[in-house]
């Protein structure tokens, strides 16, 4: 799936302009600053294309859902590329911020969307399709691994028009060209991550940990968990865990940590300990040069080692299965979650 979202867009070194159709040239040139709107796990995607588009892309911007972003007042900068994201392209409060939205004086809308025909991608000025085939599930999993790869795309060829170097370029494509046979990895670790289910199916409430790009990963981990299997599920930066929700750590919580080998995994660690300390169960997804170990309270799964423009989609996939593997001991319906609708339309 993620090579459909690939394929035709990216050379070798480069992503490659004409994948986004011959408007888009014009408009890119101009874009000044980023703001995004989405619901549900699109926003997540958004959030963490939010660190992309700053951090190799020099380019402000903003994230916000837009069931709430579309009864606000809103100012957006001047050239402000206004994206959404959307699985369905017909979630009613996306729509409704994009056409709410008209008279801002955006740039120019952007869709990363799955479905062709849809409200979203007819009314946006560009749309840039996922390719990820029909979502059969409510719950999004391949919807929002293609966003991913669809927006890092977007960043480089925003990026490259200011500050992304054509070095910086190459190696961000190297790491998305490596993506189907990273996930292949992954995806054969679903054996222990079906052990690991094991200790969450019968417990209430979950914590999810990661930071930096990896916060949003770990949203994503909770919504799954309380979408497809009705566990009360939370995610916070790790670093805010002192600020309050480490006082709902015991024996009884579990706690599941995102750690790939990037510049924060020291900083993870410390706060990790401070979870061990008051004898948290830790659930460490973890790169395999980490340094993280198995205990009596800490169950480490080992990822291979992923380069890190592409660690937030190699590490929702364990997530996703771990979420999986709980509502199926559970025996919650995984394709229709109660009181969930594919599409968000009123
Ligand atoms: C947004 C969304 C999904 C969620 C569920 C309800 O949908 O919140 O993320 O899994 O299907 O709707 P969309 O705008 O991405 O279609």
């Amino acid at each position: 799936v993620l090579q459909n979202t690939l394929q035709g867009r990216v050379s070798k070194t480069g992503v490659l302009e004409e994948a986004f159709g011959t408007e888009a040239k014009a408009i890119f040139d101009q874009v000044e600053a980023i703001q995004i709107l989405a619901c549900g796990t699109s926003y997540h995607a958004g959030m963490i294309a939010k660190y992309w588009f700053e951090d190799w892309a020099g380019l402000p911007c903003a994230v916000e859902v837009a069931s709430e972003y579309r009864y606000r007042k809103t100012v957006v900068r001047p050239n402000t590329l206004f994206v959404t994201i959307s699985q369905s392209g017909e979630t009613a409060d996306t729509l409704a911020a994009l056409r709410s939205s008209k008279e801002s004086g955006y740039l120019a809308s952007l869709t990363v969307c799955n479905v062709a025909n849809s409200s979203l991608v007819r009314e946006s000025d560009l749309r840039l399709m996922t390719l990820a085939g029909p979502e059969i599930g409510v719950a999004s999993t391949k919807a929002f691994t293609t966003q991913l790869v669809a927006l890092q795309l977007l960043v480089i060829a925003l990026g490259r028009r200011g500050c992304l170097s054509a070095e910086k370029e190459s190696e961000l494509v190297a790491g998305l060209l490596q993506l189907p046979e990273l996930c292949k990895q992954v995806l054969d670790l679903d054996g222990p991550i079906q052990q690991m289910s094991e200790a969450f199916s019968e417990k209430n409430h979950a914590l999810f940990l990661g930071r930096g790009v990896q916060f949003p990963v770990a949203l994503e981990g909770a919504l799954k968990l309380k979408e497809i299997s009705y566990i009360h599920a939370e995610a916070y930066p790790a670093g805010e865990l002192k600020h309050g929700p480490l006082a709902l750590v015991d024996s009884d919580m579990p706690v599941v940590a995102v750690a790939p080998n990037d510049e924060l995994l020291e900083k993870l660690k410390s706060n990790l300990e401070e979870v061990q300390a008051r004898g948290g169960k830790l659930f460490v997804f973890a790169d395999a040069k980490s340094g993280f170990s198995n205990d009596h309270g800490t169950t480490v799964l080992s990822l291979p080692h992923v380069p890190l423009n592409i660690a937030p989609i190699i590490y929702t996939l364990p997530l996703q299965l771990l979420s999986y593997h709980v509502a199926v001991l559970k025996g919650t319906d995984v394709d229709q979650p109660r009181n969930l609708a594919k599409s968000v339309t009123v």
